[in-house]
């Protein structure tokens, strides 16, 4: 049978198993568009820009575990997805982006809406395709869904000409997947595993330090029972809270620059850390050479190029944290460690996370206590990225897998809005609440409008605090208070920008009132923004200076 280029787009991502596909159409993609009309089995959403396309689909897919998908059209369509492709792929997020292009005799002619973003994308996606032969279109796809959803999860770009889209082919019968050097390894090395394990057996102070890829790889349960069996305190990256449960007992909350001083003592100290799915990332080590000194470390990743790459481990597994997880638990022998845990109690005693809390101002962090009451830690919480973002990750205390969904690696201002509606329709039965910052919710404001069209009820707190207020902290901090540009001025009205795209707008200056305005949003079944007017220059605390050790902590 005969089909068109843009029938067989459709047909493939309906074999892949795609119901939602989040996209803005164009010249270079109507086939594209035209093929996906009246579809009943994938549901498409209109956003308003590319951006907001690509960062929901980005939220779906970090909600459900599954591929997102996105379409745009070629040109300014797809160079809108930039900043989306990249924020996916510091984050290992699995999505399939397809663009149209210009038809392929007109590439490199510096055609109408050109560009070259297969080009543009090599360094920011984990694959791409500019797909010049109509006989190989179905193929691709399969392949690019492979790629991004296997190994270490990421983005894939398949640009498509017109001509491909509107061009007939006969359907590929014998297709079937041939990558012969894309062959990621899963289980981890057996001789390395039994080495890790005798090496935790014999540590006195170990600590687990997780990462995103325990979420990526679904490794929850088996790094509880690796905390469990052997009484070893957990701490975790901005993207690995939830991998474990914020307020267990072995939980050593958040690590890094805005972690606690507990967890970031304590990894001072271990003489074992095992790192499971994370890159070392600099919001984490620091100086590396400063960092876990004390350690034997072992590193679990299913990313060759990561081990290694920033800290020299002494135990390197290259693997699927499940599957090494498991191995290691059919061997490891319980242990109490009451000494070591009882010291880490001890910290957490010592330097607990507060804050001083005012009732003349709001205080941003009450307002995060607040949301995580009403919503008993069971809500998934998007972020945009500054100081809301921090306290987020330090105040909600994170229970469940993919409860969190922020920008870590390239930490993307206006991710989190977006992000909330993909989130909210991968999983329509959760509470789904985007905290963000005024500066954060202005760069993708206009997906309220999606939200309004597709009645997907989301929550957005916006901490008001009027400026762009982590790199006023920083200012104050490190650049002697000389606030350059970090006044966000005369910020609108929000309330009234909700009521002009017909969501709801509630606007709370006064403590008493941010409780009752919390309940009230999560009751309405609509898009809700609330714009809490916070103080104005409260700081995230404790903060290691960039570059620091603990024992440069501040705060
Ligand atoms: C797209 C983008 N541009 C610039 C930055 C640099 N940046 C990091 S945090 C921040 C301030 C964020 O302000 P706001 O969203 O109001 O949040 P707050 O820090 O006040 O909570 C800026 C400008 C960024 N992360 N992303």
């Amino acid at each position: 049978m005969k089909r068109k280029g843009s029938q067989v787009i459709i047909d493939t991502l309906l074999k892949q198993g795609v119901d939602t596909v989040f996209g803005y159409p164009g010249g270079q993609n109507i086939p594209i568009y035209d093929a996906l009309y009246g579809v009943k089995d994938i549901t498409h959403i209109l956003t308003r820009h590319e951006q907001g396309a690509i960062h929901a689909a980005d939220g779906y897919a970090r909600a459900t575990g599954k591929v997102g998908v996105v379409f745009a059209t070629s040109g300014p369509g797809a160079t809108n997805l930039v900043t989306g492709l990249a924020n996916a792929n510091m984050d290992s997020v699995p999505l399939v982006a397809v663009t149209g292009q210009v038809p392929t005799s007109m590439i490199g002619n510096d055609s109408f809406q050109e560009a070259d973003i297969y080009g543009i994308s090599v360094p920011i996606t984990k694959y791409n395709y500019l797909v010049k032969d109509v006989t190989k279109l179905e193929r691709v796809l399969v392949e690019a869904f492979h790629i991004a959803k296997s190994g270490r999860t990421g983005p894939v770009l398949v640009d498509v000409p017109r001509d491909i889209q509107t061009s007939e082919v006969v359907s590929d019968k014998s297709l079937e997947l041939r990558l012969p050097s894309y062959q990621p390894s899963i289980k981890g090395h057996a001789k390395q595993i039994i080495e890790a394990t005798k090496a935790i057996e014999s540590a006195e102070k170990p600590v687990i330090y997780a990462g995103g890829g325990v979420l990526s790889s679904g490794a929850s349960e088996e790094l509880f029972s690796l905390a469990e069996t052997g009484s070893i305190p957990v701490a975790m990256t901005l993207m690995g809270l939830g991998s474990f449960p914020g307020t267990h007992s072995l939980s050593l909350g958040m690590l890094g620059m805005h972690g606690t001083k507990y967890a970031n003592i304590a990894v001072a100290e271990a003489d074992v850390l095992i790192a499971i799915g994370t890159r070392f990332s600099d919001r984490v080590t620091g100086k590396p050479e400063h960092f876990a000194v004390n350690a034997k470390i072992i590193h679990i990743d299913i990313d060759p190029a990561e081990i290694g790459k920033i800290k020299k481990c002494h135990i390197p597994i290259v693997g699927n944290c499940k599957m090494v997880l498991k191995v290691i638990l059919e061997k490891l022998k319980p242990n109490k460690r009451e000494k070591w845990v009882a010291k880490l109690n001890e910290l957490k005693k010592e330097f607990p996370m507060a804050y001083s809390d005012s009732d003349k101002v709001i205080k941003p962090q009450y307002i995060i206590e607040q949301i995580y009451e009403a919503t008993k830690g069971n809500a998934i919480i998007t972020t945009d990225v500054g100081q809301h973002q921090m306290w987020t990750a330090q105040y909600y205390k994170f229970e469940n897998p993919r409860t969190l969904i922020t920008s870590g690696g390239l930490g993307t201002m206006g991710f989190g809005f977006p992000a909330a509606i993909g989130a909210k329709i991968g999983c329509p039965k959760k509470t789904v609440v985007n905290i963000t910052g005024d500066g954060s919710f202005q760069m993708t404001i206009q997906e309220i409008a999606t939200a309004v069209q597709y009645k997907i009820p989301i929550k957005v707190a916006i901490l008001n605090n009027g400026y762009l207020g982590m790199v006023r902290q920083w200012q104050e901090l490190f650049y002697g208070g000389r606030y350059s540009e970090t006044d966000l001025g005369v910020s609108p009205d929000f309330v009234k920008i909700a009521e002009g795209y017909r969501a709801k707008g509630i606007l709370v200056q006064r403590k008493e009132d941010v409780k009752s305005a919390i309940a009230k949003a999560l009751e309405m079944e609509e898009p809700v923004i609330m714009d809490f007017r916070v103080d104005r220059e409260e700081n995230v605390m404790p903060m290691i200076p960039p570059g620091g050790t603990v024992k440069n902590v501040l705060g």
